[in-house]
């Protein structure tokens, strides 16, 4: 285990580039936001400086309406390192970063909190939680005031990447509605550094970037734009139920009001008993303003959150044959059962080593303690032997994506000293 704990601290140190790390220096060679807070979450152990500067540094790029993009661009990785870059998305906030226009889910003030957590003394001397919490207050406010498209309390996404699950089966009915881009009109980089059966077809493509450029070319204005796709995410919405839980507690601990909070999680929660149906909770698609048939891993994220009346039948379609918690390797992205499953290909089979963290937290959290350790088992076994992969086969275990990426050393690292 020390040599797992050795090789973890390896990847950290090699992908930090300063004041923040990069996912992966081949495939993602910038700083992503909700990566960021999957490493601080393992970086604390090695050094709680760092973490409070990889959370500081991506709240350095928030934009003035509160919104933290989901790429930070580098000014020191060539422009097209990766696609889309800077020149696509032509987005440079007024301290001169240069980000995407999109976001990602909010997991951001409990990375925040737990990085206070490991090192007090240090977050006080820094001032890192009075310097934080008015920019996840002001993260929080974007989402709830900006991106309730239904009305209904839920937050909405507007792009597959914004859920951070890019290519599950459940935007596959969304995304026919979209028109892509001409595939000629851009160059993939994803395809050079990772496998093709590994990573999004060219069709996904064309219509992702077929998105993000009608957002881009409204502005990124959320009530101007003629929104193609918009969904409520389990996943995205648990995290901010979460988060909202985290701010509590940062906010007690700045001795100021934590009620608002406690009071924004209640409504949130609520909320999300709208997307449960047939014992898992599903995205809904505010198109159609049905919910979507797809069972996948973001429907799980939920158990995660405190007091969640549909606690006990998310578990146990968790154990059931759809995901087969404890029998396979992690947590599959998509129904084991579903019509489209697919073992290798991005978010539509394969199980991610993030998931596994968030549903192990839900685990602790429901005292499932033999599941949740079995989970952490498999994290740190196949951590190690897959050289810190991006992801891994369900079944055999075998890596898939990139090797040496970060928030899986991360979070390894985290689960290690859980114990
Ligand atoms: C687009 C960086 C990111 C993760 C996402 C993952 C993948 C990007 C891509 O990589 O998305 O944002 O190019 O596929 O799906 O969860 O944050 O690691």
């Amino acid at each position: 285990m020390s040599e797992l704990r050795r090789a973890a601290e390896r990847v950290l140190l090699g992908n930090w580039t300063g004041h923040s790390t990069v996912p992966s220096h081949s495939l993602y060679p910038h700083q992503w936001s909700w990566d960021s807070a999957f490493i601080a979450i393992g970086l604390r152990h090695l050094s709680p400086r760092r973490a409070q500067v990889e959370l500081e540094s991506l709240f350095g790029a928030q934009w003035q309406d509160g919104r933290v993009p989901h790429i930070s661009f580098s000014p020191h990785v060539p422009r097209d390192a990766y696609f889309p870059g800077p020149d696509f998305w032509q987005a440079t906030t007024a301290r001169g970063v240069e980000t995407s226009g999109i976001v990602q889910p909010p997991v951001h003030a409990l990375a925040v909190w737990l990085t206070h957590e490991a090192d007090r003394q240090e977050s006080v001397r820094r001032g890192f939680l009075p310097k934080l919490y008015p920019k996840l207050v002001a993260w929080h406010a974007y989402l709830r005031e900006r991106r309730d498209l239904g009305g209904r309390g839920l937050v909405a996404i507007v792009h597959p990447w914004e859920s951070g699950m890019d290519n599950s089966p459940a935007w596959d009915e969304a995304l026919t509605r979209v028109e892509p881009a001409p595939l000629d009109s851009f160059t993939r980089r994803d395809t050079d550094h990772a496998s093709d059966d590994d990573r999004p077809t060219d069709l996904d493509y064309g219509r992702y970037v077929r998105l993000a450029a009608t957002y881009r070319d409204h502005g990124y204005d959320d009530r101007r734009t003629p929104f193609e796709f918009a969904l409520e995410d389990p996943c995205f919405n648990a995290l901010l139920i979460a988060s909202e839980h985290a701010l509590g507690s940062i906010a007690a601990e700045l001795s100021l009001d934590p009620t608002p909070h406690l009071k924004a999680a209640a409504e949130l929660t609520a909320a999300l008993g709208q997307l449960f149906a047939d014992g898992n909770f599903h995205a809904r698609d505010l198109e159609s303003d049905e919910l979507v048939a797809a069972d996948t891993v973001s429907g799980l994220v939920p158990l995660l959150v405190p007091d969640l009346p549909q606690a006990d039948e998310l578990l146990s379609t968790a154990r059931g044959p759809k995901f087969r918690l404890g029998e396979v390797n992690l947590v599959p992205s998509y129904d084991l059962t579903g019509p489209v499953f697919d073992r290798s290909r991005y978010w539509r089979g394969p199980s991610w080593f993030n998931t596994a963290w968030l549903v192990h937290r839900g685990l602790r959290r429901l005292e499932q303690d033999e599941l949740a350790a079995r989970v952490r088992g498999d994290v740190l076994t196949l951590a190690e032997q897959t050289a810190f992969a991006e992801y891994v086969d369900p079944f055999s275990g075998a890596a898939r994506g990139a090797r040496d990426f970060s928030w899986t050393a991360a979070l390894a690292l985290d689960l290690l000293r859980s114990a």
